[in-house]
């Protein structure tokens, strides 16, 4: 009898421990990563820059600042030879349309959403921060987000083609890799915009016809008035294409919004920048934004140009693809 006991005693044990055991192994078992919701890349709407070298930064050359001091632009010095690798980068500024769709299929919450406000550039009675001679300024909004880029009470079902705003480098970061691709680095972008010229502008060292090919302030301007040829006769941002594109095929490099890059800014990171495939400072607080913008002027559209980014109403990115 005592044996008997001892046994059913032993079989329960045993049921007790193997479940235990079983349900340990079931904790231990990695949880399932949840399925990355990412596009697959193509090279539609992109264009293969070649491997090779160009002069980064800014020469001595005349012409380029009736508007500012050479003296504010000091962090484009001094013009130096890169190297990049091929790659592939988009032909258009990023829109309202396709950021959408990244947004519609992975329920993205841009910064801007979270945080409740953006900055918005307003006509100059509602502005706290005016665009000196301008009637155009700065207001911080709440319920500015990139489907609300004029404020809470806009939205973009008519502006689908203009490029996306208000969205951080992390939102842009966030989008790039949903579209299985990635931001440019600072070089690669001035290698694109520059169209395989060391002018000013990728179409000369003066303003001439820049109407053509750029969107800048000139509309807003009140105690300068530009040349004819030299508006553009867009008063915001315009849709993206809207204007001639570069030598190698590439829109609104020059205005209409900046653009983020994927490298952290120093100003004085020309000194010692890697002459192959430069990849920005290892650190740093912000990161680079290049091309100018609607609301600015002509001085901060030359590919030179550089300077560190904050979400606004005026800036927001395309993409860039490793060449195979
Ligand atoms: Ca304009
Ligand atoms: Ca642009």
């Amino acid at each position: 009898m005592l044996k008997r006991k001892y046994f059913v005693i032993a079989i329960i044990l045993v049921i007790v421990i193997s479940g235990g055991v079983l349900v340990w192994q079931y904790q231990q078992k990695p949880k399932e990563k949840p399925e990355e919701i990412s596009v697959k890349a193509t090279t539609e709407n992109m264009v293969l820059i070649p491997a090779g070298v160009f002069l980064m930064g800014r020469e001595n050359r005349e012409g380029w600042s009736p508007m500012a001091a050479p003296e504010m632009f000091n962090d484009e010095l001094p013009a130096h030879e890169v190297y990049v690798d091929a790659f592939y980068i988009d032909k258009y500024e990023v829109t309202n349309r396709q950021f959408k769709e990244f947004v519609d299929n992975t329920g993205y919450v841009t910064d801007a959403e979270r945080e409740g406000a953006s900055e918005v550039m307003i006509s100059v009675d509602q502005a706290t921060t005016l665009i000196q001679g301008t009637d155009i300024g700065w207001k911080w909004m709440e319920g500015a987000a990139w489907d609300t880029p004029d404020g809470p009470s806009s939205n973009i079902s008519e502006i689908m083609d203009h490029p996306v705003v208000h969205v951080t480098w992390n939102d842009a970061n966030a989008y790039a890799k949903w579209a299985g691709k990635r931001l440019p680095t600072e070089a690669e972008w001035e290698k694109a915009a520059r169209g395989g010229t060391n002018t000013n502008w990728f179409w000369g060292d003066n303003l001439d016809s820049s109407g053509k090919y750029a969107n800048i302030y000139g509309e807003h301007r009140k105690d300068y008035i530009y040349p004819a040829e030299v508006l553009d006769g867009f008063y915001g941002i315009a849709p993206v294409g809207s204007f001639q594109p570069n030598q190698f095929g590439l829109y609104d490099t020059a205005g209409n919004v900046f653009e983020w890059v994927a490298d952290w800014y120093q100003y004085d990171y020309f000194n010692n920048s890697p002459r192959d495939n430069p990849q920005g400072p290892a650190t740093g607080t912000e990161k680079v934004i290049k091309g100018g913008t609607w609301h600015l002027c002509e001085c901060y559209i030359r590919p030179a140009n550089r300077q560190p980014g904050e979400r606004n109403h005026g800036l927001g990115f395309r993409l860039a693809l490793d060449a195979e």
